[in-house]
């Protein structure tokens, strides 16, 4: 065959397969993560020896992003933004008091758009917020919700969560020794069999949705609730981390000197809690329990994976895995999330395309888990969503060239107005009062050293200043607006009484 009817014939045909064949609808294995920071084996957060092997094994698998970094600091509104793929200066969701559904009921999310797009959606665990009301039946073909067999005594807010029942704290609770800021904050290597865990059920969901299902491309997402507190895992898990090799982090007592009255007081939340761990000498047991908590799900991640890959599924299945948001261990003197540091916004992002860039790939240039919906838009092939805004691009660029040099930065937004973005180099961080840090990562990557005011680095905080948001959703209505019906999945508006609906 001549040059011409190849191009005019052949090429034609393999672009027909590729656009319409087995191939143009990959199914996708989402993976989420809770509340882990970069304290993985491929991204070196963690000081010591960390042992995340089925973490390592996915990216080598794939393309990992190690300057990845979530678009807002807590639960709820990072994963609205992921899920939506819209910043929550857009959307209007900035806090785990805002319900998305009721606030803005035409978004369309990244499980809706497969749904309605010929996808059988299916999920286990945590994918958006867990207290009620977050997790519409509509996105859904089958969905097995998180039920809190780790820690029913915990969630004793019975408006955020009337399908747990009432449970008494254990004997001997809290099990860490310490009285903490909540029922939450506590950990444990428990006696229990390893499959009555909340994330052995998520797994083993997904294992039996993988195992049995054949036919139409599916979307199935799996989300993993530890390392969320309690740290509470089977008791095996310990033994990764014997307490004589555990590292803390770095101490500076004045590290905060130069951080702007805004900051501390981010950084103060709940810093009684580090103070109780810290004087009751437990820093590094409380450390210990969050690594071990890291591991457990590494190895849930780890039977998922595998029966990937001997199922019939492997060859044509993406695969993405993220977190929601980091958590300090110390680090600027606070303990857990809400800020607007390192410790807190980056987080693992790793993307496997079976048809789409070679494995065992890093990108070191900044991206944004808003990058997520618009990537499986791409890889899928997928129509965009009509009249909906994304804020972040198709990460395919980066799956073909790694290297390819990203102008974008990474935003996050905590709350109304503390806004933080990260370049290659550089985090600037201006608060609502119009307070600001500037650190250089490359030289300085624990952010002790606060660069605003040095003349020398205007240039710098003017270009990543002019990054940042500068239009502002109003703040959705507070959940305490709205009467929230289970079934069948409304929410009424206390004032107006429209009434929206979530049901399928
Ligand atoms: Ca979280
Ligand atoms: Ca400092």
């Amino acid at each position: 065959m001549n040059l011409f009817l190849k191009f005019f014939f052949i090429l034609p045909i393999a672009f027909c397969i590729l656009q319409f064949g087995a191939k143009s609808a990959p199914n996708v294995l989402f993976i989420a993560v809770d509340d882990l920071n970069d304290w993985v084996g491929f991204m070196g957060g963690y000081s010591g020896q960390v042992k995340t092997p089925n973490l390592d094994r996915l990216a080598k698998m794939g393309t990992a992003f190690t300057n990845a970094h979530t678009a807002s600091p807590v639960c709820c509104p990072s994963r609205v933004a992921v899920l939506s793929g819209q910043l929550p200066t857009t959307s209007g969701i900035y806090s785990n008091r805002h319900w998305w559904k009721p606030n803005v009921p035409e978004l369309v999310t990244i499980p809706a758009h497969f749904r309605n797009n010929g996808y059988k959606t299916v999920g286990a665990g945590k994918i958006f917020h867990h207290t009620e009301g977050n997790n519409p039946p509509e996105s859904w073909d089958d969905f097995q919700a998180l039920e809190f067999h780790d820690d029913t005594f915990a969630r004793t807010r019975r408006d955020q969560y009337p399908f747990i029942p009432d449970q008494d704290a254990p004997k001997g609770f809290p099990f860490s020794g310490i009285e903490l800021y909540s029922n939450e904050v506590d950990w444990a290597g428990l006696d229990k069999p390893e499959s009555d865990f909340d994330d052995a059920r998520a797994a083993q969901y997904g294992i039996d949705f993988l195992n049995s299902h054949r036919g139409s491309p599916f979307f199935l997402a799996c989300g993993f609730f530890r390392p969320h507190m309690p740290w509470y895992f089977p008791k095996k898990y310990l033994d990764l981390y014997p307490l004589d090799e555990i590292e803390v982090p770095a101490d500076l007592p004045e590290d905060l000197d130069d951080v702007p009255e805004a900051g501390k007081q981010l950084a103060m939340k709940k810093h009684v809690d580090l103070k109780k761990v810290r004087d009751a000498g437990k820093w590094a047991t409380a450390i210990q329990h969050y690594l071990a908590s890291i591991s457990f799900m590494d190895a849930q991640l780890g039977q998922l994976l595998e029966t990937l890959e001997k199922s019939p599924h492997a060859a044509d299945t993406v695969i993405v895995l993220w977190s929601d948001h980091g958590w300090h261990l110390g680090e600027k003197q606070h303990w857990h999330k809400r800020t607007l540091w390192e410790e807190t916004t980056r987080v693992p992002l790793i993307v496997v395309s079976p048809h789409l860039g070679e494995s065992n790939q890093v990108c070191a240039q900044p991206t944004s888990l808003l990058d997520l919906f618009p990537t499986l838009i791409e890889l899928c092939g997928l129509p965009v969503v009509a009249d909906q805004a994304m804020d972040g691009v198709s990460l395919v660029p980066w799956l073909l060239y790694p290297a390819k040099h990203r102008t974008r930065n990474a935003v996050t937004v905590h709350e109304l107005q503390h806004m933080s973005v990260r370049s290659n180099q550089y985090r600037y961080i201006r608060y609502i009062d119009g307070s600001e840090e500037l650190y250089d990562l490359w030289g300085d990557p624990n952010e002790w050293d606060n660069l605003i005011g040095d003349p020398s680095f205007e240039p710098i905080r003017k270009d990543l200043s002019a990054e940042l948001p500068t239009q502002f959703a109003p703040s959705a209505k507070s959940y305490t607006q709205f009467e929230f019906d289970p079934r069948p999945y409304t929410w009424t508006d206390k004032k107006t009484g429209a009434v929206v609906s979530g049901s399928r």
